[in-house]
């Protein structure tokens, strides 16, 4: 009991810590800062929030995840900004030693090795091949479970690169949410 009560309570510290340090790294900005729910964090300048899951899922739960809490999963298209991504996830997953790539938002019903054209985000946004890593996407189902192929899109932060990869498998994620009455907050 105590031992659980312990956990909990050092979650919330490290929970709370990470939130003084997001808040810092947002104060920086003299950008207008849109209003975002609670835990969740403004991209400077725009009506998007953005919240990193710590809890490792596969790419359908993580998925199902962002949408129980109004947004989708991360569609990284030529509008996003790489960086403050990168820089949220670092801060977000500090310690985790899987915190180096998460899920975002594409999708292919269409695995391939090497086919960059049947791939799009869960929002319907454009999907733009410009973030492949050298010599993906490769369907090569390494770590897949049997007959599962690479059909989700994983981020690797240290890279800034994309990598195809089995929907199964379990890693942090980013939900992204747009603020559609956008009263900047500062
Ligand atoms: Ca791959």
């Amino acid at each position: 009991m105590f031992n659980i009560y312990w956990t909990l309570e050092s979650e919330a510290q490290v929970r709370s810590q990470l939130d003084k340090e997001v808040a810092a790294v947002m104060a920086q900005s003299d950008s207008p800062l849109a209003c975002c729910s609670d835990g969740w964090t403004p991209l400077p300048n725009s009506n998007k929030c953005f919240k990193v899951e710590s809890k490792k899922s596969s790419w359908f739960d993580a998925n199902q995840t962002c949408t129980d809490h109004g947004g989708y999963l991360l569609s990284m298209n030529n509008q996003t900004d790489i960086q403050f991504v990168v820089s949220l996830v670092q801060i977000s997953l500090q310690g985790n030693d899987s915190g180096y790539s998460v899920w975002v938002g594409g999708r292919t019903n269409e695995p391939r090795k090497s086919d960059t054209t049947h791939w799009f985000w869960t929002d319907g946004s454009d999907f733009e091949a410009h973030l492949w890593a050298k010599g993906e996407p490769n369907n090569s189902q390494e770590y897949c479970h049997a007959k599962e192929q690479e059909s989700c899109l994983q981020f690797v932060l240290n890279n800034k690169k994309w990598n195809d990869n089995c929907c199964s498998l379990n890693f942090p994620f980013i939900c992204e949410q747009i603020v559609s009455d956008w009263t900047p907050c500062k």
